[in-house]
């Protein structure tokens, strides 16, 4: 064989086509350029909102639709926000209630406006409050009800797309034999975010927790006493109260503060991260490009994509994240660059 360019029959591809193969240098090329979209995305709660509402109208968690819910359609399919992640807003309005149901995708929840409604998760009501976090593992059941007469806003954030993609994405709707089956013990089986019951969810780590706003907040604010982070401003993790590891083994949850006029470097790190803006207003430089955001917005930074966020308000601003890094991280695809300018 002479040295330079392949030189290779047409035939060649043919056969190999029929023999159920395909040549290394014809396929690789192109998802070696490929890689994934490097441009933010944002939703505006001035647009998101009357379509709620309006979904409000049209269609209930207990007419057939399972869940009220609005995907915040990101570049590659309208059912995933980011490849791997999927964001989206619920609402539950009063006396309804989304059927219990279990799946092996994982599902986080950051409550907006809520009085007087609950998610259940493993038969236990979790009274939902604004700013909570309500975390549902893989396999746990969970519906929701609203026993007020406001309706219940949050956001929704799945490992969805990064299970699809593993192909072991499993589900069940509720039963009567689910219904009919004895809660193994009377205890909670659910733990906040700082204590648990002795003795309780030994053999799994994977039991729902809440991470009530009124306990979190505070800390956010004890730590904008310090320095905080150069690239993240004062930042919080929701950390697992039996491991102390990340929020999930598929997502982590992040609560960050930046104070007026503050201003972080700019870096980039493998996982993808969906931002909710709580509270104040400022913008963030995803890859060059401004993305201004307000309270309820919602943006999406891609994996790998040089970032930094300014808070341009005169009040704090204060930003809820989730990410898939921890899976990044167990399966030694963490990485990050700092930018030196
Ligand atoms: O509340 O169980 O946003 O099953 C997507 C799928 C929420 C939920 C979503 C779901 C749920």
């Amino acid at each position: 064989m002479q040295k330079g360019k392949t030189q290779v029959d047409s035939s060649f591809y043919q056969d190999l086509e029929e023999a159920s193969l395909s040549a290394f240098w014809k396929v690789i090329a192109p998802l070696q350029k490929g890689g994934s979209p490097r441009r933010g995305r944002i939703w505006r709660w001035d647009q998101v909102h009357p379509m709620l509402e309006r979904a409000g109208k049209l269609v209930g968690p207990d007419q057939g639709a399972e869940r009220r819910v609005l995907i915040f359609a990101g570049a590659e399919s309208s059912a995933t926000t980011t490849p791997t992640l999927t964001a989206s807003v619920q609402m539950v309005l009063p006396g309804e209630t989304a059927p219990s149901h279990r799946h092996t995708i994982s599902a986080i929840r950051f409550v907006l406006s809520a009085k007087g409604a609950f998610t259940e998760v493993e038969g236990e009501r979790i009274p939902m409050e604004p700013g909570d976090l309500i975390v549902t593992p893989a396999w746990s059941w969970h519906g929701h009800g609203n026993e007020s007469r406001e309706p219940a806003v949050w956001l929704d954030g799945l490992d969805a797309p990064l299970v699809r993609a593993l192909k072991v994405a499993f589900f069940e709707p509720d039963s009567e034999e689910h219904q009919k089956q004895e809660i193994p013990d009377s205890g909670r089986h659910t733990a906040t975010g700082s204590v648990r019951a002795l003795g309780a969810h030994s053999s799994q780590a994977a039991f729902p927790v809440v991470y009530p706003w009124s306990e979190v907040y505070p800390e956010l604010q004890h730590q904008a006493a310090g320095a905080g982070d150069p690239y993240d401003g004062v930042i919080v993790e929701y950390v697992h109260p039996a491991t102390g590891g990340p929020t999930l083994p598929t997502l982590g949850c992040y609560l960050q503060l930046l104070r007026p006029g503050e201003k972080t470097r700019t870096h980039r790190h493998t996982g993808s991260v969906i931002y909710h803006v709580v509270r104040g207003s400022g913008y963030s430089t995803l890859e060059g490009e401004r993305i201004d955001w307000q309270k309820r917005d919602t943006f999406a930074l891609p994996s790998w994509v040089w970032h930094a966020h300014s808070n341009s308000g005169s009040e704090e601003a204060i930003l809820f994240s989730f990410t898939e890094a921890p899976a990044l991280r167990t399966l030694g695809l963490y990485r990050q660059e700092e930018k030196s300018d």
